[in-house]
C-alpha cells in the first residue's frame, strides 16, 4: 500500500516554499552568506523544533527565513523542494511564498520570485514537474502593506497564479483584506485563505471567505464541518479544500482522519498536502501514508483524494483533462 501510495502521480497545492527549508539547507546559506544561527548542527536545529500550536510554529518559521538573502538561495529553496517533489512522484505543484516576509528585512521581491521562477523553468525542463505560483500576504501585517505587495508583484504577475492569506489568524479575519482581494480578482488572479484548524473566531472566517472574499479554494477549511450551510456552499461552489493532516497533528495534535473521511462522504473536495514538509518532517507521501496507516483511510479514499487535488487545481481545462 505504501509504494502504491509514493508511486501514484500526485499533485500538491499547500505547500510553503519557505516551510520546505530544510535544517542541512539552512546551515550551509548561514554559512555562505555568514548568518550566526541559535544552534551547532542541523540536527540541534531540528531538536529545537518544539511547536504545539499556531504562533509557537511561525515563530520559528519566520526566524529561520533570516539566511534566505540572494537570488541563489530562493533558486535553491525551490530546486530542493522540486526535487524532493518529483522522488514522490508529485508531477504538479502549487506553491506558496511570503514576499512580506523577505522584503520586511530588506531583500528585494525581484530577488525573491526571480530566484524562485529560475527553479521552477529548471524543474519544468529537467524533472518533468510543472508548478504555478501563489502570493500569500502575511495576516498578521496591515492592509496597506498587502495592498503594497500586490502592486509589487503586478509587473511579475504572468508568474502568479493566485493569492493567498497566511499566517497568524488571530483578530486577523478574512474582511480585513476584502479590498486587497477585489484588487488581486480585478487583475484576474485566483483566490484562496487559510482558515486553519480551530482558530479564534473559525466558522466566521470561512463565511467571510466565502460571502465575502468570495475564495476559489479554502486552505485547511476543516472546521466548516461543524456548519451544515457552509459545508452547503463549499460542496455547491465546488471549492478545494487543502487538508495538511500532519501539520494539524503538530498545531492542533489531531490527525483529521475522520474529518477528511466526513468531507468526502459530504461531497467535499478535500485534498491532501504537507503545508510546511520540512517542519512537519512529512512530505505530501508521507501525509497520505499517515492517513491510510494511522487515520485508517481506504484505498479508494486516498485515491478520491488525490484525484481532487487535479480537479480543484488552478490549471486550463485542457491541462486538467490531461491529468485526470
Ligand atoms: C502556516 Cl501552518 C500555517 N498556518 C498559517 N500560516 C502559515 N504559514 C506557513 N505555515
Ligand atoms: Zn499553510
Amino acid at each position: 500500500m505504501n509504494a502504491f501510495i509514493a508511486h501514484l502521480p500526485k499533485a500538491e497545492l499547500h505547500v510553503h516554499l519557505e516551510g520546505t527549508l530544510e535544517p542541512e539547507l539552512s546551515f550551509a546559506l548561514a554559512r555562505k552568506n555568514g548568518v550566526a544561527l541559535d544552534y551547532d548542527t542541523p540536527e540541534a536545529l531540528l531538536a529545537a523544533y518544539n511547536f504545539h500550536d499556531l504562533p509557537s510554529f511561525l515563530s520559528i518559521y519566520y526566524k529561520a527565513m533570516n539566511v534566505l538573502q540572494h537570488e541563489d538561495d530562493f533558486f535553491e529553496l525551490t530546486w530542493q523542494y522540486l526535487a524532493k517533489a518529483r522522488e514522490q512522484h508529485v508531477i504538479y505543484a502549487e506553491m506558496f511564498f511570503d514576499p512580506q516576509a523577505h522584503t520586511s528585512r530588506g531583500v528585494a521581491f525581484d530577488t525573491v520570485i526571480r530566484g524562485i521562477r529560475r527553479a521552477q523553468e529548471r524543474a519544468r525542463a529537467e524533472l518533468g514537474i510543472d508548478t504555478q505560483l501563489i502570493l500569500c500576504f502575511l495576516r498578521d501585517m496591515s492592509a496597506e502593506s498587502a495592498m503594497q505587495t500586490l502592486e509589487q508583484a503586478l509587473p511579475y504577475k504572468k508568474w502568479i497564479v493566485g493569492v493567498g492569506l497566511d499566517s497568524d489568524e488571530k483578530n486577523n479575519p478574512p474582511v480585513k483584506f476584502a479590498e486587497v482581494f477585489a484588487r488581486a480578482r480585478r487583475e484576474g488572479l485566483r483566490l484562496t485563505m487559510h482558515c486553519d484548524v480551530n482558530q479564534q473566531n473559525t466558522l466566521t472566517h470561512i463565511d467571510q471567505c466565502l460571502d465575502v472574499i468570495g475564495v476559489d479554494r479554502i486552505d485547511h477549511g476543516v472546521n466548516s464541518l461543524e456548519d451544515p450551510l457552509l459545508c452547503k456552499t463549499i460542496r455547491e461552489r465546488g471549492l478545494g479544500l487543502t487538508v495538511c493532516p500532519i501539520s494539524n497533528r503538530f498545531v492542533v495534535q489531531n490527525l483529521t482522519a475522520p474529518e477528511i473521511q466526513r468531507m468526502l462522504q459530504l461531497g467535499m473536495r478535500a485534498t491532501i498536502n504537507s503545508d510546511d514538509p520540512a517542519y512537519f518532517r512529512a512530505y505530501l507521501n508521507e501525509n497520505l501514508t499517515a492517513l491510510h496507516d494511522e487515520g485508517g483511510l481506504s484505498l479508494a479514499e486516498i485515491v478520491q483524494l488525490v484525484k481532487n487535488s487535479f480537479v480543484v487545481a488552478w490549471l486550463p481545462e485542457e491541462k486538467r483533462a490531461a491529468y485526470l
